[in-house]
């Protein structure tokens, strides 16, 4: 069984986050510790804990957050200028939150490469 993490409990309403995409599979909500001055994390409501534990059936679902990306980067208008999205591995990845989230940054030119 995967571990509950602070995602779930958003994905639940059970505490607070700034939504801004859900469809049935995946939602979409503000950073709160943004490294861009947009900042969204896009996240399946299957709890996944890594990349390492997404398995095949999981493929559409892990596509799926990336159309979710490319729609708001078109409703948050930042489409045509560009942004980035990076989803972290354990611990040399700098992940802390074991349910697996795309970060979707943008707002301006990002640095590259991450260090
Ligand atoms: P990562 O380090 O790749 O696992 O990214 C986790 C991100 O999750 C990090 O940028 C901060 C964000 N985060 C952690 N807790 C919360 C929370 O309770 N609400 C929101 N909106 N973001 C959170």
């Amino acid at each position: 069984m995967v571990e509950e993490t602070i995602f779930t409990k958003i994905i639940n309403r059970e505490i607070p986050a700034d939504i801004v995409y859900e469809d049935d599979h995946a939602l979409a909500f503000k950073d709160i510790n943004p490294q861009a001055p947009v900042h969204l994390l896009i996240i399946p409501k299957k709890a996944i804990a890594t990349i390492n534990d997404i398995e095949e059936e999981d493929a559409g679902l892990v596509g799926h957050l990336y159309l979710v990306a490319s729609k708001l980067a078109v409703q948050f208008g930042f489409a045509k200028d560009g942004y980035r999205c990076v989803m972290n591995c354990n611990e040399h990845g700098g992940q802390s939150v074991y349910h697996i989230h795309l970060h979707l940054l943008a707002g301006k030119p990002l640095g590259w490469p991450p260090y």
